[in-house]
C-alpha cells in the first residue's frame, strides 16, 4: 500500500440523543447504528469505516455520556466511552444547538488528559429557524469555547448533512500517514447477527414504552443465508415475567407487530427476503449481573 495513505480512528462521543448515531450513519451511508428519539439508545461501540482514495477514517459510535450511570450496564457503557477516548486519534464531541450541558468530571478528566485533537460539533442547527439561529448558535459556541478553548467548533446538522463535507475535510487534515486499518470493502466491525439484534431493539424502542426498551436485550442465535432468503432466529430477553407479558401482548398481538416491522427493516438492510423467529425469555436482572452482561457481549 502506498505510504501516502492516510488513516486514523475518529471517535464520536457526546450527550445522549445528541445525534452521534445519526452522524455516523450519514457519513458511512449505511444504517450501522440504530437511532431513536429516546436517550441511551446506543449500548455498544460500533465502528463505521469510511473510505476514499488514499484515505480511511475509522469512526466509532459510542453510548451517550451519562452523569450518574445506574446499574452495571450503564457503568460498562461509560467504560466504552472512556476506552474510546484512549484509542482515538481524533475526538468528535457532539452537543446540540441551544443546550449547555455539563460533562461528568471523570469523562472531562479523560478528555483533557489525552491531549488529542477534539472537534466540537454543535448538531441539529436545522432545528432552529434561520432568523433566530445566529444568536442561539453564537451563545452555544461561546459556552463551549470556554470549556474547549483550543478546539475547533463546527455547527452541523447530521440529519440534513449540513457541513458534513467540511467536517470530513477537517478530519483529513488531522490524519497521519498510515496504511488502512481495515480492508476497504467492509463498512463495520459488527456481525450480521449484531445488526439483526439492533434492528429488533430499534423496533422495541418504537413500539414499547417506559422501561421496556431499556430492560430488553436481543441475542440472534441463528443467521442462515440461503439463495433467496435468510433464516433468522432471535431471542428477546427481559428481566421479569410481567415484562414478558407486555412484550408478547394480548394473544401475541404486540410481538407479531414487532416481528412484522423488524422483518421489513431487516429485509431492507440485507436486501433479501427474511424469515424471522422471535422468542421471549426471562433473564433475571441481567442489567445488574456481571456474568450475564458478559455473556450478552458487554
Ligand atoms: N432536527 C435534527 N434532529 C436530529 C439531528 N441529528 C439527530 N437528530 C435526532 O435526534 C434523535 C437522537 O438521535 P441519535 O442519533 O439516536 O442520537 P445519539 O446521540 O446516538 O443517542 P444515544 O445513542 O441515545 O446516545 C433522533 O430522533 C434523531 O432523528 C439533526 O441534525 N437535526
Ligand atoms: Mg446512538
Amino acid at each position: 500500500m502506498s505510504s501516502s495513505y492516510k488513516s486514523g480512528f475518529v471517535n464520536i462521543i457526546g450527550f445522549p440523543n445528541s445525534g452521534k448515531s445519526t452522524l455516523i450513519n450519514s457519513i458511512i451511508g449505511e444504517k450501522i447504528s440504530i437511532i431513536t428519539y429516546k436517550p441511551q439508545t446506543t449500548r455498544h461501540r460500533i465502528l463505521g469505516i469510511f473510505n476514499q482514495p488514499y484515505i480511511q477514517i475509522v469512526f466509532s459510535d459510542t453510548p451517550g455520556i451519562i452523569m450518574h450511570p445506574i446499574g452495571l450496564i450503564q457503568k460498562i457503557m461509560m467504560q466504552y466511552v472512556k476506552k474510546s477516548l484512549e484509542d482515538a486519534d481524533i475526538i468528535l464531541f457532539t452537543t446540540e444547538i441551544g443546550r449547555k450541558e455539563t460533562i461528568p468530571p471523570n469523562i472531562n478528566k479523560c478528555l483533557f488528559f489525552q491531549k488529542k485533537p477534539i472537534i466540537i460539533l454543535i448538531n441539529k442547527i436545522d432545528k432552529i429557524g434561520i432568523k433566530c439561529r445566529e444568536n442561539i448558535l453564537y451563545d452555544t459556541i461561546e459556552y463551549w469555547n470556554k470549556i474547549f478553548p483550543k478546539s475547533e467548533i463546527l455547527p452541523i446538522s447530521a440529519l440534513k448533512k449540513i457541513n458534513e463535507d467540511l467536517l470530513i475535510n477537517k478530519i483529513i487534515t488531522f490524519l497521519s500517514e498510515h496504511p488502512p486499518y481495515y480492508p476497504n470493502d467492509i463498512f463495520s466491525n459488527k456481525s450480521e447477527r449484531f445488526f439483526v439484534s439492533e434492528i429488533i431493539r430499534e423496533n422495541i424502542f418504537i413500539f414499547y414504552r417506559k422501561e421496556i426498551p431499556y430492560c430488553t436485550e436481543i441475542q440472534t442465535e441463528l443467521f442462515k443465508e440461503y439463495n433467496n432468503f435468510i433464516y433468522i432466529r432471535s431471542t428477546i430477553y427481559v428481566e421479569r415475567n410481567s415484562q414478558k407479558g407486555i412484550l408478547i401482548g394480548e394473544k401475541g398481538k404486540s410481538i407479531k407487530k414487532l416481528e412484522y416491522y423488524s422483518v421489513m427493516d431487516i429485509e431492507s438492510f440485507f436486501k433479501k427476503k427474511v424469515q424471522l423467529f422471535l422468542n421471549v425469555k426471562i433473564c433475571k436482572n441481567w442489567r445488574y449481573d456481571y456474568n450475564k452482561l458478559k455473556n450478552f457481549g458487554y
